[in-house]
């Protein structure tokens, strides 16, 4: 089966996560990524968070599937010269150095675009031009100035970051779906051009929902689906709205049976309006049905928290999995808190593929998330992340190298 991104040779400048996830998905898609490393030292997330001793870390492992690696000191002139080459035949360059490397490396936009002017240069900021555009950042940082610490958490506590790494593999998505689309218009113009993804424009992108709550906020003064309604005063900005759902539905997250003793034993619970009278009567309130104070979604909105915790009478009596199969019966939308270590071991998860165990020749079998993208006609199959410089000798040469020049190169410690 042919895969959607066949032919596209994607030079693969990325490390630690956001720009590797990025590449890591063009790979799946079927592009031929290249991922150029430093000798001798590799990507740093190679060797951060290690559970086997002098085996590639899981941290590592799991951002590059499907890829190539080689080594080349891209400081030193011969080893320009190589990425030079790579330039010429690769269709994307993706980056995220920090804030002007590339540049003092040599391979400045200008500079890659005389070398091969259809060639695409994809890029991760921290930030895009402005104040902080200099700054060197990581995931948290990108969530906290993206809008997304501010509005998580509960409104008694301090801003949260969240465990999803929305800063740096929400940017890589973010990035992904760039390079695609310059591709895509590369076949009218003939041209490459400069893609951006900065992790504060992704954040926040991914905390729209939070942009357009603040303007709600600055015109009404009030929203009466977040927790602070009706008892609570509202300040100027958004506040943290705990586990409300964020959306016209009001929604919460109740304890199960078991929660005394497993953190996870709840579930996340929806109170549709299209299924009020289902509720009630699972919970057995059917008075509620056409009681004036319960009737209506807006009359429900002054009592959300006495309701929830009535509704949590009930969950407490059943466990997650019992509550989803009995309220799944009547349409009503929830969804359990799931475990890692359940996500990990669901079979429905392993037979989309959506978890796959790998094989590493050093670190042995494990798991990973495969591609949450699925295509009819473009199938992944994930494979494991390359070595360190696993393919130098299979590139150089297909770069046009023969094996004395490469042995020359290798001797100097240039790849
Ligand atoms: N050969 C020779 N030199 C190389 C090389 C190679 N193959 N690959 C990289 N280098 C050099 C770079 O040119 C750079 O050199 P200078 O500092 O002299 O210009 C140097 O290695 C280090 O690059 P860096 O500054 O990007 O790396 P860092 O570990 O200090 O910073 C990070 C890491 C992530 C903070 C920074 O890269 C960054 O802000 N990136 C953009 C935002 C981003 O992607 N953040 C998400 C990271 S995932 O949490």
């Amino acid at each position: 089966m042919s895969k959607a991104l066949d032919g596209v040779k994607i030079l693969d400048f990325t490390h630690v996560q956001s720009g590797p996830t990025c590449t890591q998905l063009l790979a799946w898609f079927g592009a031929d990524v290249i991922k150029v490393e430093r000798a001798g030292e590799g990507d740093a997330t190679r060797g951060q968070l290690r559970d086997i001793p002098d085996a590639d870390s899981l941290y590592f492992t799991m951002l590059n599937h499907n890829k190539r690696s080689v080594t080349l000191d891209t400081k030193n002139p011969k080893g320009k010269e190589v990425l030079e080459t790579m330039i010429r035949q690769c269709d994307v360059l993706v980056e995220n150095f920090a804030p002007g490397a590339l540049d003092r490396m040599g391979f400045s936009w200008e500079r890659i675009n005389e070398l091969n002017p259809r060639m695409i240069v994809a890029s991760v900021k921290g930030f895009g031009p402005g104040p902080y555009e200099d700054c060197k950042v990581y995931e948290n940082v990108a969530q906290c100035a993206g809008g997304s610490a501010s509005t998580t958490g509960f409104d008694d506590g301090p801003p949260l970051v969240t465990g999803a790494q929305i800063g740096d593999s929400g940017t890589g998505l973010h990035l992904a779906l760039g390079i695609v689309a310059a591709l895509y218009q590369r076949n009218t113009t003939g041209r490459g051009q400069k893609v951006l993804a900065a992790m504060q424009d992704s954040v926040l992108n991914l905390c729209r929902v939070k942009l357009r709550d603040q303007q709600r906020l600055d015109r009404t003064g009030v929203m009466k689906e977040y927790p602070q309604y009706p008892d609570q005063h509202f300040h100027e900005a958004v506040p943290r709205a705990g586990n409300a759902s964020g959306g016209g539905q009001p929604g919460s997250i109740l304890k199960c049976k078991g929660w005394e003793t497993d953190p996870n034993a709840y579930i996340y619970f929806i109170t549709q309006g299209a299924v009020w009278p289902a509720i009630c009567r699972v919970i057995g309130e059917e008075g509620w049905i056409e009681d004036e104070a319960y009737k209506s979604p807006g009359a429900r909105l002054l009592h959300l928290k006495p309701i929830f915790a009535r509704i949590e009478e009930w969950t407490m009596t059943k466990t997650k999995f019992e509550a989803m199969d009995i309220l799944n019966k009547f349409d009503i939308p929830c969804g359990p808190i799931l475990s890692m270590k359940e996500i990990a071991e669901e079979p429905s998860l392993r037979a989309t593929g959506t978890v796959v165990e790998v094989d590493h020749p050093v670190r042995g079998k494990y798991l990973t998330v495969g591609n949450p993208i699925k295509m009819s006609d473009s199938a992944t199959e994930v494979t494991r992340s390359p070595l360190l410089g696993e393919h130098t000798d299979e590139v150089l040469a297909e770069l046009g190298y023969d094996r004395d020049t490469i042995a020359a190169l290798r001797a100097e410690k240039i790849i």
